[in-house]
């Protein structure tokens, strides 16, 4: 109960005043003809709040005034977790509230042009709760990490044009069995051993909780009636591909739309006037998985126009929007992209790297991909929240596939499958297909990993979940990864595809690489005799310390990973002709952890180490997706050998 209120006492602060849209609008914030963008990234002030009840930013409402003015303060960079910044322990294991805080000067026609402009402030990721305030004034607040949310500012920026604008973001990283990811506080009172008011936030989840503003923040504009949202939905048949549209508009409703279906070269190929409507292309470039197809990740582009009627006048937004045209089944052993079976080759991976934590780092990316592309894998799931806007942009134009994951992970306790979860995460589904409903390379939801299933409120709240995610996107199908038991899985009946995980020889019969395939071999007959849905195996893995050998492969050498790998490799190549569909190694990078004894400075799980260099299991990996990849395809000779 006392671990309750304390999560509860530093999760909410007092007075919190609902302001302004707790989601984020569904379109990215882009430069177009009639929008702006600046980005808010760099050097901002910083404050954590150490009082003991982490309240004193609110009693003494630090927002009101230059944070300055409050304290000390630190340069802190957005966009980074803080952990990893300082020298100071204390920040690096943080619970509560901190503070940030940046100055920054508008352009003068975006605060003039008041009729005509609408100014938005937008966060990509904050870590886990925030609230933001303009010039004092609260704008937004926000529950949950890994999604964008934005307010509207324009008229507490217009109000006083030419001054500096202060963006104040309180963020607390605090999980409670309510959030996702849950978590608990829990107080250690025996004075003898601990200090006063000690207390720990408890998780049940295997990565390290970094928190901050870990996307980008920007301000951008658009005219005051504008483009709100846009959903594509892509067909074809025979040579006819189908792009149905609708484009929601806000601010106006006398208004006219054109719109403008470019292929990558600019030229058009199909034209509409309406809010809703169907798009035809005639011999159309499909979208294709990477390795599927010599022209991977094939993009039209979807240009909307609007002209609309102001008070003042007229006004034009302009967005555009990429969009694949494919299509995706499921049927009882087979995962079909534009009807041609598709396996999945690929790997989990984290947002984790050295001193950033789960900052957005564009070097990161570009190696990540480059990393991927050279691997020859073909997908990745993204263990175990959304990736930032940028990833996704990035698998939609190379044709990585994506099988999207909310933050349903550590979901171990039955608190965390009562009716407050339940409604949270259902609203977490809503931003995250929001945020993703238009991208090509996302081809399946997961609504969790690894809950504890067995229990059995999981049915009902499974059951809920899945359905409420179909209901707002019937376009894709839906799974949560599952470790538990076949027979008493209670979510496993609402999904389309079997994603299951396991770590034989590692977390049972440790250094028994004898009984893997045995073991494996019972795990995949026994799902799909029970369910007859097409499997992934969605984690498999083992860990290794780079550098360390022995032969025979013992526990934790590289040697042992490439055993274990080489040991579920051979019954899947056996299910994989009948009913599993794909193999996602655990995990693309080593990343970090929670301090424990099963831990060496992180899960070293990773066929690359956490600065991206390869262990042995990254080439024997590589041999085989590039195999699988030949296999499956018929990619031109150029594409089928892959040298560096
Ligand atoms: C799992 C989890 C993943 C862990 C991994 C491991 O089953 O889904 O989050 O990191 O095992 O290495 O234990």
């Amino acid at each position: 109960m006392a671990a309750l209120r304390l999560a509860c006492l530093l999760l909410l602060p007092p007075l919190v005043l609902l302001r302004g849209r707790a989601g984020a609008g569904p379109l990215c914030p882009r430069d177009t003809p009639s929008r702006d963008l600046k980005e808010l990234g760099g050097l901002w002030r910083f404050r954590a709040d150490t009082s003991e009840r982490r309240d004193q930013g609110f009693a003494q409402r630090w927002y009101r005034r230059p944070l300055e003015q409050s304290g000390p303060v630190i340069d802190m960079p957005v966009p980074a977790s803080f952990n990893d910044i300082t020298q100071d322990p204390s920040l690096r294991r943080f619970i509560g509230w901190v503070w940030y805080e940046k100055e920054v000067l508008l352009p003068k026609h975006w605060l003039q042009d008041t009729f005509k402009t609408r100014v938005v402030l937008r966060v990509g990721s904050a870590h886990y709760y925030a609230i933001v305030w303009v010039n004092g004034v609260q704008v937004v607040e926000h529950e949950g990490g890994h999604l964008p949310f934005e307010a509207d500012i324009s008229t507490i920026v217009q109000a006083s044009p030419g001054d500096p604008c202060r963006i104040t973001i309180a963020v607390n990283n605090t999980l409670s069995p309510y959030t996702l990811p849950p978590g608990t506080i829990q107080y250690l009172k025996d004075e003898s051993k601990y200090p006063k008011g000690y207390f720990v936030q408890n998780t049940k989840f295997d990565f390290f909780n970094y928190a901050g503003i870990h996307r980008p923040v920007v301000v951008y504009t658009t005219p005051v009636a504008y483009i709100d949202d846009i959903t594509v939905t892509t067909a074809f048949s025979g040579n006819i591909g189908v792009v149905r549209y609708e484009v929601s508009v806000i601010g106006s409703s006398q208004y006219s739309l054109s719109l403008n279906l470019r292929e990558k070269e600019g030229k058009v190929v199909a034209t509409g006037q309406e809010a809703v409507g169907e798009l035809k292309v005639v011999d159309p470039k499909l979208w294709w998985p990477y390795l599927m197809h010599e022209n991977p990740g094939y993009l039209y582009y979807l240009e909307v126009k609007l002209s609309a009627q102001v008070d003042e006048g007229l006004t034009e937004d302009v967005y555009t929007v990429p969009v694949g045209i494919r299509t995706v089944h499921v049927t009882s052993s087979q995962f079909l992209i534009n009807g041609k079976p598709f396996y999945f080759h690929g790997v989990n991976k984290h947002e984790d790297a050295d001193i950033r934590g789960k900052g957005l780092d564009w070097s990161l990316i570009a190696k990540d991909f480059n990393l991927l592309k050279w691997l020859g894998a073909n997908s990745f799931r993204t263990s175990h929240y959304p990736y930032a806007e940028e990833i996704m942009d990035l698998c939609d134009a190379y044709g990585i596939v994506v099988i999207d994951e909310c933050p349903g992970v550590g979901m171990k306790d039955i608190e965390n499958f009562g009716n407050q979860s339940l409604a949270h995460h259902l609203v977490v589904m809503e931003e995250l297909i929001r945020r993703d409903k238009n991208r090509p390379s996302v081809v399946m939801w997961s609504v969790a990993n690894e809950p504890a299933s067995e229990l059995p409120p999981a049915a009902n709240y499974f059951k809920t979940v899945i359905a409420h995610t179909k209901a707002i996107d019937p376009t894709r199908p839906v799974t949560f990864v599952s470790n538990a038991n076949y027979a008493r899985d209670h979510g496993a009946p609402y999904v389309d595809v079997i994603c299951v995980n396991s770590y034989f020889s590692w977390y049972h019969d440790s250094g028994h690489l004898e009984v893997i395939q045995l073991q494996l071999n019972t795990q995949f007959e026994n799902w799909y005799e029970t369910y007859h849905k097409p499997i992934i195996q969605s984690e498999y893995g083992a860990d290794a310390v780079s550098g360390l050998h022995s032969d025979p492969p013992l526990m934790f050498s590289e040697e042992y990973q490439v055993a274990v790998l080489k040991q579920y490799h051979a019954v899947l190549d056996k299910k994989r002709k009948v009913y599993v569909i794909g193999e996602l190694i655990w995990n693309f990078a080593d990343f970090m952890t929670d301090q424990a004894v099963t831990r060496v400075l992180g899960n070293k799980k990773g066929i690359f180490t956490r600065q991206r260099q390869p262990k042995p299991a990254a080439f024997v990996l590589r041999d085989r997706y590039w195999k699988l990849a030949n296999e499956s395809s018929c990619l031109p000779r150029t594409v089928q050998y892959y040298n560096v």
